[in-house]
């Protein structure tokens, strides 16, 4: 799933899985805020398992949240990454 139709708009990539209900409050936040996301489910695009380990190779838990190709980390960071101010910035 793309929270936008430009691609060139997209610098948060969310690694996902099912079920996973951390998974869902990270793209609802992205949502809120309206940045756009690139979605990994990790079930359903299993060559994704490969870039995630590329960039977050001791990751054991969903979501794992890329940003500008660096990883944040969890919902947990991308609260605190929100409240830092540093979401709205991301905004196209
Ligand atoms: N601190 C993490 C917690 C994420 C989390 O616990 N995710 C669950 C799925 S909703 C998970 O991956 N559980 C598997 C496990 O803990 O091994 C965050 O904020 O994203």
């Amino acid at each position: 799933m793309t929270g936008a139709n430009d691609a060139d708009a997209i610098r948060v990539v969310v690694y996902t899985t099912d079920p996973c209900s951390f998974c869902i409050r990270a793209k609802l936040l992205l949502e809120a805020r309206g940045i756009p996301y690139h979605e990994e489910h990790l079930l359903r695009t299993p060559e994704g398992r490969a870039r995630l380990a590329e960039v977050a190779p001791d990751a054991r838990t969903f979501p794992q949240i890329v940003v500008n190709g660096e990883l944040i980390g969890g919902y947990r960071e991308l609260v605190v990454y929100d409240r830092e101010g540093k979401l709205a910035g991301l905004k196209p």
